[in-house]
């Protein structure tokens, strides 16, 4: 298992729309591999591929926060949400992208995604709560859509500063 460098924002690999995965590869499957180690690690509760530079339609999510508790890895190929519920919830998310920066972001808050498994299997579950959110935020991932996105121009720009002025420091270092 290999931790992958998570690409910050901004950076026009995180604005690009992915591809569908084609097949189930050794390749693919030593990507999901590495994006949940690389997730575990930073800690997150969701990775999306091109945060790790691979522009192709395929996430990570793991929403079970207590560290005692069992993990559930979950891997999605060419997810797609089936159904949104009317009902939204309101979250302040975050994303390793753009660390040490949160908002509110509003979201149906249950979903049904359907999506390819490892295994080369079709599934299909529905999602509440943090899960819902998260399956959420990963799909925007794969369309090249932040949560910044979801936020006002100023509240937006300001945070994009702060990035710029993180990676030019990171970059010094
Ligand atoms: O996609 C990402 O950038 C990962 C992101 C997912 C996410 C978080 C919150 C709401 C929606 C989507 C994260 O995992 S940010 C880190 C985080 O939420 C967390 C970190 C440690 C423990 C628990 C959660
Ligand atoms: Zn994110």
């Amino acid at each position: 298992m290999t931790l992958r460098s998570i690409i910050l924002h901004p950076d026009p690999r995180l604005k690009k729309i992915c591809e569908p995965v084609a097949r189930v590869t050794p390749e693919i499957e030593t990507l999901a591999a590495d994006m949940l180690a690389t997730m575990y690690d930073a800690p997150g509760v969701g990775l999306a591929a091109p945060q790790v530079g691979v522009l192709s339609r395929l996430y990570v999510m793991d929403c079970n926060k207590d560290p005692e508790a069992p993990r559930q890895p979950v891997v999605m190929l060419n997810p797609e949400v089936t159904w949104r519920s009317e009902a939204l919830n309101t979250y302040e998310e975050g994303c390793l992208s753009i660390p040490d920066h949160y908002a509110d972001v509003t979201r149906p808050a249950q979903v049904r995604v359907r999506w390819l498994g490892l295994d080369g299997r079709t599934e299909e579950r529905e999602f509440d709560g943090l899960w819902a959110t998260c399956a959420q935020h990963e799909i925007d991932h794969l369309d090249g859509k932040l949560f910044l996105d979801y936020l006002g121009r100023i509240k937006r720009q300001m945070i994009t500063r702060k990035m710029i002025k993180l990676k030019r420091e990171r970059a010094r270092a």
